[in-house]
């Protein structure tokens, strides 16, 4: 797979280039902050594939000025971390993330911090964590926490990353911390999480602020066959995993069927505080596309995942498109359908958009084929944009290699080159490629 040698089409002004981390997966110093879940998940054998740990990652804690000198050189406008809960519950803790935005800001690089990504504290999963209603309040005072420390110099938030993964991996399949293996039984958490995002909105508008976005996972749902048995499994997928986060959100409402499912004595009023004045624009993880057909007899292996025989859909291979090291395919078309499905559900409803993470895995620091990914989903994005979607940015995940969730230290997702034993940074082909694309935008 090569990039084309054609420039890329041209963005519009103000167009907000971006790349994006998370605490959890590049701080490391974890001895300076609370216990997250991910601390006694990763402790024990056989979750997380290397045996490691993110305790030292890429120890950005320590190394943040050489790190921000990265996002600075490459000449990106924003730089999308999020603040570790758990950090900010220690002495001090936020201490760091007011030395990381003074840096960013010294730097001339926007600082778009992400509140939740999935790094609970373990002392709230002792209570229940998003089982429980009450984290969505706690959630909603830390968010005014970190807002009344940062606010004087943040204007774009991110509240939560992620919910739907976090709800399916780290509570219906258990292969993310917690690890819970609920089945059907995690949709609480999804409620929750949601209901965590407006409680949040609401703290962060008391404490003024005008630009808040959430960063969800979303991918079109193609069917295995017209039969209608895939048909009505991948619709069943398309639900879950898309429309139960977007629904509720943009319309204020669930999936047919769903909301009874929910739990809470006044879904309605949760649905108001879920949707109201909560987003000025909404975030698109994307990575890839996924096929779905109707369930199987047996527990399926895939990308990493088990998929139990007990779901009601099985995830397919698609064919015909190269794959990333994580075996998933390469198909930047599908973002721009993707985006436009947006716009044709939404409609007036929808704020205008923002691509918060896209990326994949590779090895190697010429990474040509990083290049050819990240070029045409580039382009795809831009032909959403010739065919009227609003999208005002596109965040590359990640700026540099590390802590792969369950995958630990074997998948490479950077910009940036890391060798975990030195801690050295070697900026990839991909790196220069994009610095050259984005000084063309601006010539
Ligand atoms: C993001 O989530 C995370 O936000 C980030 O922390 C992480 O490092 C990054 O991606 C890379 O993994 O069922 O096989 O079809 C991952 C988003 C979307 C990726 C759904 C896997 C389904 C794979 N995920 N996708 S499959």
């Amino acid at each position: 797979m090569a990039a084309t040698e054609d420039p890329l089409p041209t963005f519009p002004p103000g167009f907000l280039w971006g790349v994006s981390t998370s605490a959890h997966q590049i701080e490391g110093a974890a001895s300076e902050r609370a216990p997250s879940v991910w601390d006694s998940f990763s402790a024990e054998p056989g979750r997380i594939k290397d045996g490691s740990t993110a305790a030292v990652a890429c120890d950005h804690v320590a190394r943040y000025r050489e790190d921000v000198g990265l996002v600075r050189d490459l000449g990106v406008d924003a730089y999308r971390f999020s603040v570790s809960w758990p950090r900010v519950l220690a002495p001090g803790g936020l201490d760091f993330y007011d030395r990381l935005v003074d840096e960013l800001c010294a730097q001339g690089v926007r600082p778009v911090p992400t509140l939740f990504h999935w790094d609970l504290p373990a002392a709230l999963e002792e209570a229940g964590g998003w089982l429980e209603r009450d984290t969505a309040a706690r959630f909603a005072e830390y968010a005014a926490t970190v807002a009344a420390r940062l606010g004087d110099r943040v204007a774009k938030w991110i509240t939560l990353n992620e919910p739907a993964e976090h709800t399916l991996l780290g509570h219906a399949l258990g292969e993310h911390a917690p690890g819970h293996k609920l089945l059907f039984d995690a949709l609480p958490v999804a409620h929750h999480q949601l209901l965590a995002h407006g409680l949040a909105a609401r703290a962060l508008r008391a404490a003024g602020a005008d630009d808040i976005g959430i960063a969800n996972s979303h991918g079109p749902t193609w069917a295995a066959s017209d039969d209608p048995a895939d048909t009505a499994a991948a619709d069943l997928y398309d639900i879950i995993l898309n429309r139960l986060f977007s629904d509720p959100l943009l319309l204020g409402q669930y999936p047919d069927g769903f909301g009874e499912l929910m739990p809470g004595d006044d879904i309605a009023a949760d649905l108001k505080v879920i949707s109201e004045d909560t987003l000025d624009w909404y975030g698109i993880n994307f990575y890839q596309p996924t096929k779905v057909g109707a369930p199987g007899t047996t527990d399926v292996e895939f990308s990493g995942l088990t998929l139990p025989a007990e779901l009601p859909f099985s995830v397919r291979e698609i064919a015909g498109h190269p794959v990333t090291d994580f075996g998933w395919p390469v198909v930047p078309e599908a973002l721009t359908s993707l985006l436009t499905g947006f716009r044709d559900r939404y409609g007036d409803r929808l704020p205008p958009l923002v691509v918060t993470e896209n990326g994949c895995a590779y090895e190697g620091i010429d990474d040509q084929d990083r290049i050819a990914y990240l070029d045409g989903h580039i382009r795809a994005l831009h032909g959403a944009l010739t065919q009227g979607v609003d999208v005002r940015g596109y965040f590359v995940w990640s700026l540099m290699d590390n802590w792969e969730w369950a995958e630990g230290y074997t998948k490479r997702f950077g910009l940036v080159h890391v060798d975990y034993a030195t801690q050295a940074r070697t900026p990839k082909a991909s790196y220069g490629w994009l610095r050259g694309a984005l000084r063309a935008q601006r010539a």
